[in-house]
């Protein structure tokens, strides 16, 4: 397709277009001007010749309009008429813009880096019911970050084993207890008995403790099965789900969300492989700005120091899309006014251990919730004891004392930090 109408270099965007910046490596032979009229046909009203059945309404009013090519950086803006989406169909919009495009043999690189949704949409997304404030109201946590576990191992303890594993976890001093993202109702751990034993203990444990104790289970399945296993966990008194949002699909994602009251937590599992390669795939960002649209209340965004990959300005922008009202033009970050849309809490989740928190904090503050599977399962004395380590290492950073000095006083601490070691606020 060589149509370069889609290009206009003159052309301003009006706030009520959608937004789609991608960085773009053509294949041999195309110009990015070419590759950029391409990608807009595809995503939009085009296809990879000239049709007869287009007729001058679509023509003028649907045409996208490539309006920014940076050569040196290969960035590219398009511009799209609202008109061409179901504003609040999540799945619609990724088939428009994050769709074909992917495949086309004129390209051999693309990333979607951001999405700049219009404003007068916004109100055709729910957004988060609860976000970091409806949490914090739930967890009676006024300020601080929150602190959790992820029952490890990841699968293979029966639901009576998994609810004491929680259940130590509590009342060593942690407000969250998660199943992992691949624990959903297995045959030696069914979901309903999990939910039995596990919110038993979790009243047990918020009697002792005088605390509010969280358990967010994984509901993670076929949609329908979804909500039947949300009123499972109503039914013995939960108010959390975690769905892993991009193996169920935003469909799936948007079923919960619509029609299960109870605050989401989303599991990213699999976004590596669309986020990961930066010449390739979708950003980890646009990823996050649709889950906050869609009505996830925490969401993981990565550690900046823990297992998984994710650099420190990367973590901190997504941080930033999911719990700011506005975010300014910045790099690759699109304008976005949030207007209504709560804010969701991020979550650090994957490799941590009590030694990284005070590096944590720096990089991403008091909003956050840190998670920590091994790290605290691992600990030399169990479970309970690495939820009193951590505990400490998060009042010791609070405090701003030198974990290492705090642990001279706080055993469980110092038989974290023999193992685990420290790594020092840089
Ligand atoms: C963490 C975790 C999470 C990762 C996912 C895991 O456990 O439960 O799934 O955090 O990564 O299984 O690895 P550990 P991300 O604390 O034992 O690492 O949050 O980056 O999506
Ligand atoms: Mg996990």
């Amino acid at each position: 397709m060589r149509d370069l109408s889609y290009v206009n270099l003159n052309y301003e965007p009006s706030k009520d277009e959608l937004i789609a910046e991608y960085y773009v490596e053509p294949a041999k032979g195309y110009s990015l001007k070419i590759a950029a009229a391409n990608i807009a046909a595809e995503s939009s009203i085009g296809t990879w010749t000239t049709i007869k059945t287009m007729n001058d309404r679509i023509a003028e009013k649907l045409k996208p309009h490539v309006y920014s090519i940076n050569q040196r950086k290969k960035i590219v803006k398009i511009a799209y008429a609202p008109e061409l989406f179901e504003m609040g169909n999540i799945s619609q919009i990724f088939s428009s813009i994050a769709g074909n495009v992917f495949g086309m043999k004129l390209l051999n690189n693309l990333r979607l880096e951001d999405v700049r949704v219009p404003e007068k949409s916004l109100s055709k997304f729910p957004g988060p019911k609860y976000g970091i404030n409806g949490v914090r109201k739930i967890t009676k946590v006024k300020k601080r970050p929150l602190i959790g576990t992820i029952v490890k191992p990841k699968v293979g303890l029966t639901s009576a084993q998994h609810a004491k594993v929680a259940y130590e976890s509590w009342v060593g001093g942690l407000d969250i207890v998660k199943d992992d993202e691949n624990l959903s109702s297995l045959t030696f751990n069914r979901f309903k008995s999990r939910m039995e034993h596990v919110l038993k203990l979790r009243d047990k444990a918020e009697r002792e403790t005088g605390d509010k104790k969280i358990y967010i289970p994984n509901i993670t399945s076929e949609s329908l099965k979804m909500l039947e296993r949300a009123k499972i966990v109503d039914q013995f008194g939960g108010e959390y789900v975690m769905v892993d949002i991009l193996t169920s699909g935003w469909a799936g994602l948007q079923t919960v969300r619509n029609n299960v009251g109870k605050v989401i937590h989303a599991h990213r599992a699999m976004h590596a492989a669309l986020t990961r390669n930066p010449k390739h795939g979708i950003s980890m960002l646009t990823l996050a700005k649709f889950a906050r649209l869609a009505g996830v209340d925490q969401l993981h965004i990565g550690t900046v120091v823990g297992k998984m990959h994710g650099g420190k300005h990367e973590v901190m922008g997504i941080r930033d899309e999911i719990e700011k009202s506005m975010v300014t033009e910045n790099g690759h970050v699109l304008e976005e006014n949030w207007k209504n849309i709560k804010p969701a809490f991020a979550v650090a989740s994957g490799g941590l251990h009590p030694g990284l928190i005070p590096n944590v904090m720096k990089y991403l503050g008091n909003n956050i919730i840190m998670q920590f599977g091994g790290g605290c399962h691992g600990h030399p004395e169990g479970t309970r004891k690495g939820a009193v380590a951590i505990k400490q290492a998060l009042e010791s950073t609070i405090e701003g004392t030198d974990l290492r000095e705090y642990a001279k006083t706080h055993k469980e601490l110092a038989s974290a930090i023999k193992k685990w070691g420290f790594s020092s606020p840089k």
